[in-house]
């Protein structure tokens, strides 16, 4: 961590020899060069762990060793030698540590003991853990309303884990499970369940080797899921079209050189990814999929008209959908004119998209992101699912919709019942199995658990894993809200500002990561994981524990169900969280798709749970797929934000770096955009730095401009010119989640507009304030 500021063109291929360079490079930082060989090699092996990074599949989860760069990170990250102990806490108080950067708090390694934040001397002091469940049992039980408390799951937690969580939070009293899908990949639940009838992806890895064409939009790769790289490059090289809708030139979807491929790393040589790349504007991709619909349907209406083969599936289009016509004219309405102009691309670009869409026989589209955090992500959404329902592209080989999640779990908690608003079977089901009433009023997703607690509706802040303080939009007003609650607990294994940005009263409890041997009663316990496309698998870690004071996040809810149900539950705590073996039973009890659990995750890979959309079965209203259709809008926040103006306005999105995973930041450096030693960057259109009267390099502020008229500002950034259409601009996530208002979210799935944010750019002021906290270099701290 020199520090050293550099901005330059990468124009190496992604993965190559850097990725290997910069794995051993984390790895050698976090002090374990040899051990962490080992570590690594068992990444995704069958006896091993699932990789902690990110939710891509592995081949059959038995291939041999797959190397992941960001993976490496992610392992590097979780078995770093470093300690943050007692020492480290009794050292600095709260407010010291609140000054250091989210890297350095990162950087204090792993946490060895529960800690109860003491008033008096604002520092956190060691307490047993028996202390701490009597602690927050005293508080979930003192409140009026169980729906004062609220529980927040980041997306690592296992199968075992979630289905404990949320089966305790429901003998509580309370649906109110904010995750982090919320701020994720809610939109593409939310939008596929009525269209389609699954709220997941429909395809699975053996898809990708068959499909002709594969668009991928609002999606980084070669940084968030390195691993597909591998399959983008093998279906690249067999000649299947591969198509990227970004704003943003990113490195990874031009090149990739595969450091499993020995020929090609020797040679130097690199594959090409995209065989077309559309950088349309910001928030312009339901624009963009219109305007290849609309090709498409005035292909086929020539077809039709000069009797040649129809360009559109029309007996798939009877048979298994509705909606078709009234979408139709919905489409033959949309003027060229407002899809050229929102979407950014001409009719002409459009065109050549639609045409690879009706010269291939399989397509799937994968989405990521940049379609979900936008106002208008469930519409988006619906659009990329009528694309591929109008050449009946879902439910056939090598065809499909393929929302890549994040989190290695997230999909696993959802399925486990971590959701604000449950289906009333399931719940009928937990009743049945556990014998009690749950709760049937739905909960608060993330933004109405803000608002939540700044009202003081909610009380109790509890989260298993992330972190939720800066992770969350609107950092002043979730650092309120945060500050208001009677009691915060955080399950982690890492430090973060979260923890410092705590209630009246505040508990840290460090729990087991993946890559740990987690020890029970019966001996040591595997997890189970599902991954983006539904495959179940076991998971189970080979190191030793980073202290011998740590609980498993599954032992952990079940003492502190104990202490807080007592004897009101029936459920056997202790007897579950023995041999995990028996939670999984009682998986298999609630949940159908899990029938004979134990037996069918023992095979190596797993089993993939049913997915009715690929199927063909429809589970919705109408029984059939729907078409969906909306009109471009044209009316969103940073429309309303350009009318309303003087100066001139740009759409901003929020991207990850290479060298970070959410809200852990692993380094300074974000190589495939050519930017080292500094994350405090603003990437620009060079038109535009020169329309601003600025140059590359010149620091500026940047004020949002949201629809509640507050002025929200982040302040110190550094110009970078790049490539991204006019009037856009991008800058790394957390560093500008204080610029998103907390109203501001997606129709219908209520995630935070990360990805379009009305901005407009100010010389920076250098007497203003700064919110970058201080750095420190990680030498001297050591
Ligand atoms: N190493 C690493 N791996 C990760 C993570 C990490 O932080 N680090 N995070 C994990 C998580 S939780 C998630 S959800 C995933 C996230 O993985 P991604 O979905 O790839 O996430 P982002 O980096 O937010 O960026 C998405 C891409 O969308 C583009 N984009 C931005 N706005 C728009 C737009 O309006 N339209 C279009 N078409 N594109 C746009 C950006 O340029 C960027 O290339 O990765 C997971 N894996
Ligand atoms: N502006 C903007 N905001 C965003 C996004 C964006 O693109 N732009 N992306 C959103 C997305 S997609 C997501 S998913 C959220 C992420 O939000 P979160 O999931 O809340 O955040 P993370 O940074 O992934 O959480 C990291 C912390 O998890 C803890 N941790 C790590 N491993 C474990 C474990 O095994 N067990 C436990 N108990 N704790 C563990 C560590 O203490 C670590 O500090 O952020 C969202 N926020
Ligand atoms: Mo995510």
């Amino acid at each position: 961590m020199s520090g050293k500021k550099t901005i330059r063109r990468y124009d190496g291929p992604a993965g190559g020899w850097d990725a290997l360079r910069s794995a051993t490079k984390h790895l050698f930082e976090q002090d374990i060069p040899v051990r962490g060989a080992r570590t690594l090699l068992s990444a995704n092996q069958p006896d091993g762990f699932d990789c902690p990074g990110c939710a891509w599949p592995d081949r059959d989860h038995t291939s041999t060793f797959e190397f992941c760069e960001n993976g490496a990170k992610a392992v590097a990250a979780e078995s770093t030698k470093r300690r943050a102990t007692p020492e480290l806490f009794a050292k600095y108080s709260v407010a010291e540590l609140s000054r250091y950067s989210d890297h350095w708090l990162e950087d204090q390694g792993r946490l060895t003991h529960p800690m109860c934040w003491d008033a008096a001397s604002d520092r956190y002091l060691p307490l047993s853990w028996d202390e701490a469940f009597a602690t927050v049992a005293a508080h979930l039980n003192g409140l009026g309303s169980p729906d004062r408390a609220i529980f927040y799951t980041s997306g690592r937690t296992s199968n075992e884990a979630a289905f404990l969580y949320q089966l305790f939070v429901r003998e509580y009293g309370t649906n109110n499970f904010p995750d982090c899908s919320n701020m994720c990949h809610e939109p593409s639940g939310t939008a596929m369940t009525p269209q389609i009838g699954v709220g997941k992806g429909t395809v699975s890895l053996h898809d990708f080797e068959l499909a002709d064409a594969i668009f991928i939009f609002g999606q980084n790769p070669g940084t968030n899921h390195p691993r597909m790289l591998g399959e983008l490059r093998k279906a690249s090289k067999r000649g299947a079209a591969i198509v990227s809708f970004n704003p943003l030139r990113e490195r990874g979807l031009e090149r990739f050189a595969d450091p499993q491929d020995k020929l090609e790393m020797l040679s130097g040589g690199s594959t090409r990814i995209s065989s077309d790349y559309f950088q349309l504007r910001i928030g312009g991709d339901l624009a963009a999929v219109k305007g290849i619909v609309k090709h498409v349907l005035e292909t086929d209406a020539q077809a039709q008209r000069s009797g040649a083969a129809r360009a559109i599936d029309a007996e798939f289009i009877a048979a298994h959908t509705v909606g078709f016509d009234g979408f139709a004219a919905d489409v033959a309405a949309e003027s060229w004119e407002t899809i050229e102009a929102e979407s950014g691309l001409s009719r002409g670009q459009l065109r050549r998209a639609a045409d690879i869409y009706l010269a291939a026989d399989g397509v799937i589209c994968c989405w990521g992101m940049g379609i979900t955090q936008h106002k208008h992500s469930v519409a988006t959404i619906h659009m990329i699912v009528d694309l591929l329902l109008l050449r009946g592209n879902i439910g056939r080989p090598g065809a499909g919709a393929c929302p890549v999640r994040g989190h290695s779990n997230v999909q696993g908690d959802r399925t486990m019942g971590i959701y604000e608003k449950p289906a009333p079977e399931f719940l009928d089901r937990l009743r049945d199995v556990f014998g009690f009433e749950p709760p049937r009023e739905h909960g608060f997703d993330t933004v109405g658990a803000i608002e939540a607690m700044l009202d003081g509706r909610g009380k109790v802040f509890f989260a298993m894993g992330g972190n939720f303080a800066t992770a969350t939009p609107d950092t002043a007003a979730t650092h309120r809200a945060l500050r208001n609650c009677d009691l915060t607990v955080h399950v982690a294994t890492k430090l973060n500002r979260s923890h410092l940005v705590h209630g009246r009263e505040a508990l840290i409890l460090p729990c087991l990561g993946r890559t740990e041997i987690d020890m029970q009663e019966t001996g040591p316990q595997a997890v189970t994981v599902e991954d983006s496309m539904s495959m179940v698998h076991l998971s189970a870690g080979i190191n030793a524990p980073a202290s011998t004071e740590l609980l498993s996040e599954p032992a952990i809810v079940a003492r502190l169900a104990e202490a807080t149900l007592g004897t009101r539950s029936k459920t056997p705590w202790r007897w579950l969280i023995a041999d995990y073996g028996r939670i999984r039973d009682k998986i298999a009890e609630v949940f159908d798709d899990f029938h004979d659990f134990n037996r069918r995750v023992a095979v190596p890979g797993g089993f993939r749970l049913s997915n009715a959309a690929g199927q063909r079965q429809w589970h919705t209203q109408a029984g059939k797929a729907m078409f969906v259709a909306h009109a471009v809008p044209t009316d969103l926040p940073v429309h309303r934000a350009r009318a309303a103006a003087s100066s001139p306005v740009f759409t901003l999105t929020t991207v990850r770096s290479h060298d970070q995973y959410n809200t852990t930041i692993y380094g300074w450096d974000d190589r495939y955009r050519g930017v080292f030693g500094e994350r405090r960057v603003l990437f620009a259109h060079a038109d535009d730095i020169a329309a601003l009267g600025m140059s590359a390099g010149d620091w500026v502020d940047i004020e949002s401009l949201g629809d509640d008229g507050a002025h929200r500002r982040a302040n110190r950034f550094m110009l970078v010119e790049y490539s991204i259409p006019r009037g856009c601009l991008a800058a790394y996530y957390p560093e500008t989640n204080a610029l998103v208002p907390l109203s501001s979210f997606a129709d219908g799935a209520r995630t935070p507009t990360s990805k379009s944010i009305p901005v407009i750019v100010l010389p920076h002021a250098q007497d203003g304030p700064t919110d970058a906290p201080r750095d420190i270099p990680v030498a001297v701290v050591r």
